[in-house]
């Protein structure tokens, strides 16, 4: 897979070089190149906003600015097969999960474009939505609140969806439990490491049975009461335990 992210802020990146994802890069699992928007500003001052038609406040990041900057990435994927998709976080697009993530593992190239201001002229995203050249458009946010811009929102899309890529987890188990791995599961339960007794607090006996099924018994009702207690949202569909 390729990724491509177009941002003013390409510093807010550097943790891309670091941990799983970072030596997932320099095992060329996947690619990530950031690129300055400002590269393709315009005038002396590079500018890559204006003030928004109908008034209000802030500004907006300019079409033809995005434009020139997006079907130059798209050139770069040219001579291979995959179409790229382009996502534009924003808090007022569908919100990202965990079957989002695992979605987008089937991509051969996303191009994540990060708004700062009021956000990205409206004509960008329809015009990419209907081009020949391009896999789509998803305008994705990453829940109810509000963030100063799309990069923060795109170094966690970038996690949740590299760690499911084969070779990136040192133990592919470790996605099978996932919270939310399951449509309509619950989340992960609690767990615990050596020592058996830290401050009063014992690991719970099941644990320490070394019989299977009782410590499967716990685990399931452990998860269950977590998620009524956290994630009530969650439990009406979810499967027996
Ligand atoms: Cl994707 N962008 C911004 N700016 N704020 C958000 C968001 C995205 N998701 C939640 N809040």
């Amino acid at each position: 897979m390729r990724i491509d992210i177009l941002t003013v802020f390409p510093d807010y990146f550097a943790p891309l070089d670091l941990s799983l994802v970072g030596k997932a890069r320099k095992d060329h699992i996947f690619e990530v190149h950031v690129h300055d928007l400002r590269h393709w500003g315009v005038g002396a001052h590079k500018q890559v906003d204006d003030t928004p038609y109908g008034g209000g406040p802030g500004m907006v990041m300019s079409a033809d600015v995005w434009g020139t900057a997006l079907d130059s990435i798209q050139r770069v994927d040219a001579p291979l097969v995959h179409k790229p998709l382009l996502v534009i976080p924003t808090p007022s697009g569908i919100v990202f999960n965990q079957s989002t993530a695992a979605d987008w593992t089937a991509q051969g190239h996303l191009v994540f474009a990060c708004g700062r201001y009021e956000g990205i002229d409206s004509r960008v995203a329809v015009h990419y939505s209907d081009h020949p050249d391009w896999a789509g458009v998803s305008e994705i946010s990453l829940g109810d609140y509000v963030l100063a811009g799309g990069e923060v929102a795109v170094l966690a899309m970038i996690e949740a969806v590299t760690r499911l890529m084969p070779g990136v987890l040192g133990n592919p188990g470790s996605a099978v439990d996932d919270s939310f791995s399951i449509p309509g599961g619950l989340v992960e339960g609690s767990v615990f490491t050596k020592p058996p007794l830290w401050r009063d607090l014992e690991v719970p006996a099941p644990l320490l049975s070394g019989n299977h099924a009782l410590i499967a018994q716990w685990r399931a009702a452990d998860s269950a009461r977590r998620t009524s207690i956290n994630r009530p949202d969650l439990m009406g569909d979810s499967p027996q335990v």
